[in-house]
C-alpha cells in the first residue's frame, strides 16, 4: 500500500496556482552521459561559466537574459525601426520607462553594466564613497573604476543565511549615518540601492525603508540611484510581506517605491524579459545633459544607446508584461516551490527565499571545506557532475580582491545559486533539480575542495580556472 499521491497545493494545504501563460514553441534540452559531464568539467576547468551550453542539462547558471519571450514580444521585434536616430520603438520604451518607473530622462545601453558604466563615471568624482545594500561584482568594479570606493550599508541579518527577515535587502540607516558622519556627506557620490539584493539571496527592500532612506538623504543632500534590476520581484514582496500593500498592484508598487529615487539603472535582460538590453534613467537635467554626452563615446547614439530598434519594442513590452501580478507570483512561486522542498528536506538554503534563485550555503553544505579551497564553486561542480545541471558560484571567486591590499575578500556569504530564467522551465524540471540537490547533499562528506590554477585581473569569476585538490 503507498500514500494516496497529492498535489503541491494539497500538500501544503492551499489551492494550486499554475503559470498564466502555455507554451508555443519547445526547445529540446540535452541530457548529457556522466562519462560527458566529467569531460566537459575538466575541459572547464571546473568552471560553469566555461561550460559549453550544449554540454549542459537544466541550466540554472542565471535568470540574465535567459528569459523567454511571449509572442506579443516577437510579433515586436517585426516592427523593429532600425533608423540610427529617432527610432520609433525607442520612444514606445521611453514611454513605458516613464510610465511604469516614473523617471524622466531615459537612455538606452546594450546592458545593465554599460549603464553601471556611464553613471558610475559621470556621478562620482575620484575619493568619493558610494553607500550601498551590499555590492553587485560589475557595479562595484564600475563605481572603483570612476574612482570610487563602495561601502556596504546593508542590514546585518543579511549576512546571516537562516535569519528569515522578511526585508534582509533594507539599508542599515545606522550605519549610513555613521558613515555620512566619519567621510562627510559631501563626500557621498550617491546611495547606490538595489531593488531585491542579488548577492544576499534575492532579498528585498521594504517600502518603508526606501522612503526613510528618502527622508535622511533629503537631510544630506544625497542622491539616490536604484539598481532596478529586479525591482519589479521587489514590489511583488512588497505585496506580500509588508502591511497595507496586500491589495496594491505591483505595477504601483514599483511607481511608489521609484519615485522616493533619482534615477535607476537596469539590466533589462532580466526583469524585463528580453534577451539583451538596459537602461538609464535620471530626473535631473544636467546629470543627464552629461550622460547623454558620454553616451555617444561609449554605447551609442542617446535614442538606440547600444540596442537595435527590435530589441527595444521587445523591452517596452516586457515592461508592461512584467509587472502583471499573475505573472509575478507564477514566476517567483516557482522559485518558491524549489525552495520549499529543499527547505522540507533539511538542506541549507538561504531564507527566506528570495525572488530568482535558490542559493544554496555551501558554508553549511561543506564545513570541511575552508573558504579558500572554494566550497561554493565546488558544490557547483558537483551539481553538474551528478546532473547536468548548471549553477554559479556566489562566494569568494565572485568577491574578488580588495584593489587596495590585493588580499581575497571573503565574504560571509558563501553560496551557490540556482537561478530560475523566467518563464523557461515546468515544475518538473524543479523537482529534477531538487532531487540531485539531495543526491549530492547526501555525499556531502566524501566532497574535496578546489584550488585555482589561473585568475584573471577584473571579474575573476567568469574566466578563473581550478583543479581538484
Ligand atoms: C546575473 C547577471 C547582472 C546584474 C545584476 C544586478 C543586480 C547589474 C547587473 C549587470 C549577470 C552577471 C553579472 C556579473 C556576474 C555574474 C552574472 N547580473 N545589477 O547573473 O547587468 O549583466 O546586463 O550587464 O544582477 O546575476 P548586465
Amino acid at each position: 500500500m503507498h500514500d494516496v499521491p497529492k498535489t503541491m497545493g494539497q500538500q501544503f494545504g492551499r489551492r494550486s496556482w499554475a503559470e498564466p501563460w502555455k507554451i508555443k514553441m519547445v526547445e529540446p534540452l540535452l541530457q548529457v552521459s556522466a562519462e560527458d559531464r566529467a569531460r566537459a568539467l575538466r575541459a572547464a576547468d571546473y568552471n560553469t561559466f566555461l561550460l559549453k551550453s550544449e554540454e549542459v542539462y537544466i541550466d540554472l547558471l542565471t535568470d540574465s537574459g535567459t528569459s523567454a519571450m511571449s509572442d506579443r514580444q516577437w510579433a515586436g521585434m517585426m516592427l523593429g525601426d532600425e533608423a540610427y536616430a529617432g527610432s520609433r520603438n525607442f520612444y514606445r520604451l521611453e514611454a513605458a520607462i516613464q510610465r511604469s518607473y516614473g523617471y524622466r530622462h531615459i537612455l538606452p545601453t546594450h546592458q545593465g553594466r554599460g549603464a553601471e558604466h556611464l553613471l558610475s563615471r559621470c556621478a562620482i568624482t575620484p575619493g568619493q564613497t558610494i553607500a550601498g545594500n551590499m555590492y553587485f561584482t560589475t557595479t562595484r568594479l564600475h563605481q572603483e573604476l570612476a574612482g570610487g570606493t563602495f561601502v556596504d550599508v546593508i542590514v546585518d541579518a543579511a549576512h546571516d543565511t537562516a535569519n528569515r527577515d522578511p526585508f534582509k535587502g533594507n539599508i542599515d540607516l545606522d550605519k549610513l549615518e555613521a558613515l555620512i558622519a566619519k567621510v562627510g556627506a559631501a563626500n557621498i557620490a550617491y546611495v547606490s540601492l538595489a531593488g531585491t539584493v542579488n548577492m544576499a539571496g534575492g532579498q528585498p527592500v521594504s517600502m518603508a525603508n526606501v522612503k526613510a532612506l528618502r527622508a535622511l538623504c533629503g537631510r544630506h543632500g544625497i542622491r539616490i540611484f536604484l539598481d532596478a534590476t529586479r525591482m519589479a520581484e521587489n514590489a511583488y514582496f512588497i505585496q506580500q510581506r509588508e502591511p497595507g500593500y496586500a491589495s496594491v498592484p505591483i505595477a504601483q508598487i514599483v511607481r511608489e517605491f521609484c519615485d522616493q529615487t533619482d534615477g535607476a539603472w537596469m539590466s533589462g535582460k532580466k526583469d524585463n524579459l528580453v534577451n539583451i538590453g538596459g537602461w538609464l534613467a535620471v530626473n535631473d537635467w544636467t546629470l543627464y545633459e552629461e550622460l547623454r554626452n558620454q553616451i555617444v563615446i561609449y554605447e551609442g547614439l542617446h535614442t538606440y544607446g547600444g540596442m537595435a530598434g527590435r530589441d527595444m519594442e521587445a523591452m517596452a513590452i516586457g515592461i508592461e508584461e512584467c509587472l502583471q501580478d499573475s505573472y509575478m507570483h507564477s514566476r517567483v512561486g516557482q522559485v518558491q516551490y524549489l525552495g520549499e522542498l529543499l527547505t522540507d528536506w533539511q538542506i541549507p538554503i538561504v531564507q527566506p527565499v528570495g525572488g530568482h534563485a535558490i542559493f544554496l550555503d555551501a558554508r553549511a553544505f561543506y564545513p570541511h571545506i575552508p573558504q579558500h579551497e572554494f566550497p561554493a564553486q565546488t558544490l557547483a561542480a558537483e551539481l553538474y557532475l551528478d546532473s547536468g545541471i548548471r549553477a554559479m558560484e556566489r562566494g569568494v571567486v565572485s568577491a574578488g580582491r580588495n584593489p587596495a591590499t590585493g588580499d581575497h575578500y571573503y565574504p560571509k556569504l558563501e553560496l551557490t545559486r540556482l537561478t530560475i530564467p523566467r518563464r523557461v522551465y515546468t515544475q518538473a524540471h524543479m523537482d529534477v533539480v531538487a532531487e540531485s540537490v539531495k543526491m549530492i547533499f547526501d555525499r556531502r562528506g566524501e566532497t574535496r575542495g578546489l584550488r585555482m590554477t589561473y585568475e584573471p585581473k577584473y571579474l575573476r569569476f567568469f574566466q578563473a580556472k581550478f583543479e581538484r585538490l
